[in-house]
């Protein structure tokens, strides 16, 4: 079949978002010859990245490998200043991406897509913006990340709030918030209030944190980088990249080959005391077994409590901060001074578990005991993960079904390789839900989910293909295998945004591809290879 010609708004590709993945996917679609078109809401490049500004704001992967790789030029020009650098650094790196390629001609800034419909007779996507203009593009990709639409928890009274209020993901852009000699309330203590309590605490006159689960974090022990290693790493980047590609996250970091009960409680400590000291997410790597094995993981869980014990000063707020959870089943997080904080006099450390958040009042937060009055309130309550970014646009694939309706059959998320839907024709997700997305080095499952879309595209023009579907069976089998492989693990048992256990009403489902980067980019290499198996080509 022809793909029919097209006019001024009309495209080969849209691409929702312009962070890591619009970006590249970009870059990589106008290379190949696609007439393609970014629409992003914000007014910049960076994505998370430019929505994330709250203090503190860093990032938790190692920064050497916190890149793309696709461009060896671009390997070697640009220098992280240290292990993890703080949102600025990471923004101007996109930035300097954006305009190294050459990218902002063909992104459309302050431009929110407010609905795709899938146009079976004539096989386009008709874009609907929010300013009503209607574009429409043989293929749409959307790049719009997997953590990005905020959770603003429903508490009743927040529109009479008297002080100002945040959240994380939202923080202002042209707006210094200034906490000196405020009344500071942070709820939420997952990364981002993790990264931020500290930082807001120095600053703050009094900051109370109301924590409803307490997390187990580590600390980070950032440090700048030696030139010597940023040399030899630039030195054998074309060596680490196959070895990136291979492993397990998407870092190159070998899996322990032992149990955690292969150790004596001596020996295993000491496992334990030399990652805690190493900081970052070495202490996850120190066995195979943490995240699978209840008895393997409570050893790790419970030297981390005792460190938890030992850094805070009163034993009472000191248990407050313990948690009971799996380590490792929710987002393990990286510190700076976090448990520390505690210690400070003008830091109160609330327990809305023990004693819920009743309502916002105009003074400040009111709790089953009592009243806490502020100045200015943040939220660091996290995001509808995986598929609230993608289900606040109206997507609609054949027959007219919405992309919620159909993840709502059967009471749970199904895709193809967490990469395509069956009833949605020619629509990619970059790091959609059921691909292994944030369990893995972000920069790095984006390039490989791009290069993969990217390949893909040019097979279908190349062998004369208009549309490309995944089947229902071939869907079924990957979210069956999905789930098999989570309920080998400790993971679904938390309540966590990895599950949507955070957000009231979602279906529960695990949302992440668990079997591992290498693996699941062998599956989807071998799917290609095999003209794309698993699809439907017409
Ligand atoms: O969000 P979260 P986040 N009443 O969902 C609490 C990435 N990230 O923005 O645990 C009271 O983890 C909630 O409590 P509970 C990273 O992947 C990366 O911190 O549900 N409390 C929890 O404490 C991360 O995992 C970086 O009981 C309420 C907190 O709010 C992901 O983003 C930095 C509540 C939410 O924690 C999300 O992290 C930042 C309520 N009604 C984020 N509702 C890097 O370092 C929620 N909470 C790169």
């Amino acid at each position: 079949m022809n793909i029919p010609s097209r006019g001024n708004n009309d495209f080969d590709a849209i691409v929702i978002g312009a962070g890591f993945s619009g970006l590249y996917m970009l870059h990589r679609l106008r290379e190949a010859g696609f007439h393609t078109r970014v629409f992003e809401t914000g007014d910049g490049v960076g994505g998370v990245w430019y929505w994330n500004r709250y203090p503190g704001a860093r990032c938790d992967s190692e920064s050497i490998y916190y890149n793309y790789t696709f461009s060896e030029e671009l390997l070697q020009e640009w220098t992280w200043s240290s292990r993890y650098p703080e949102q600025p650094e990471i923004l101007r790196y996109l930035n300097y991406v954006a305009d190294k390629f050459d990218l902002r001609r063909d992104i459309q800034f302050q431009t929110r897509v407010t609905a795709a419909h899938y146009d079976e007779d004539n096989h386009r996507w008709r874009i609907t913006l929010k300013d009503g203009t209607q574009v429409s593009a043989t293929y749409f990709i959307s790049g719009v990340g997997c953590l990005s639409a905020a959770n603003i928890p429903k508490f009743k009274g927040l529109d009479t709030f008297q002080g100002k209020w945040y959240h994380t993901g939202h923080w202002p852009q042209d707006e210094k918030v200034v906490f000196k000699g405020k009344r500071v309330g942070v709820i939420g203590n997952g990364s981002s209030g993790v990264q931020s309590i500290p930082v807001i605490a120095k600053e703050a006159g009094h900051l109370t944190v109301f924590q409803r689960t307490p997390q187990y974090t580590i600390p980070a022990r950032n440090h700048p980088y030696d030139p010597a290693f940023i040399r030899q790493t630039k030195e054998t980047y074309s060596q680490i990249i196959p070895q990136l590609h291979e492993s397990w996250a998407g870092f190159p970091i070998a899996p322990s080959p032992r149990s955690a009960l292969d150790d004596s409680p001596e020996v295993r400590h000491q496992v334990y005391e030399t990652a805690w000291e190493k900081g970052g997410f070495f202490l996850t790597y120190t066995y195979n077994d943490l995240t699978i094995n209840e008895a393997s993981n409570e050893t790790a869980a419970a030297f981390i409590r005792s460190k938890i014990r030992e850094t805070v000063h009163n034993p009472e707020v000191a248990e407050k901060l313990v948690p009971h959870y799996y380590f490792g089943t929710k987002r393990p997080i990286l510190d700076t001074h976090y448990y520390e904080t505690y210690n400070r006099e003008n830091v109160t450390l609330v327990d809305v578990k023990a004693a819920p958040i009743v309502e916002i009042t105009p003074k400040g937060i009111r709790t089953t005991e009592a009243e806490y009055e502020l100045d200015i309130l943040v939220f660091a309550t996290g995001y509808d993960g995986m598929t609230g970014p993608l289900l606040k646009i109206d997507i609609r694939g054949k027959n007219g079904l919405t992309l919620k309706e159909k993840w709502a059959n059967g009471g749970h998320v199904q895709t193809y390789l967490g990469l395509a839907n069956a009833g949605f024709p020619n629509f990619f997700m970059i790091t959609g839900p059921e691909s292994p997305s944030v369990l893995a080095n972000m920069p790095l499952a984006i390039e490989q989910h791009v290069d993969w879309i990217g390949d893909c595209l040019q097979y279908l023009r190349g062998h004369g293909v208009c549309e490309i579907e995944a089947t229902p069976e071939a869907e079924q089998a990957w979210s069956k295998h999905c789930k098999e492989v989570a309920d080998t693990t400790l993971y679904p048992k938390a309540d966590s945004w990895y599950t949507g256990a955070n957000i009231a009403g979602k279906p529960r489902s695990f949302l992440i591809y668990l079997g591992g980067f290498g693996v699941y980019r062998n599956i989807c290499l071998d799917v290609a290879s095999k003209g794309y198996e698993g699809f439907s080509l017409v």
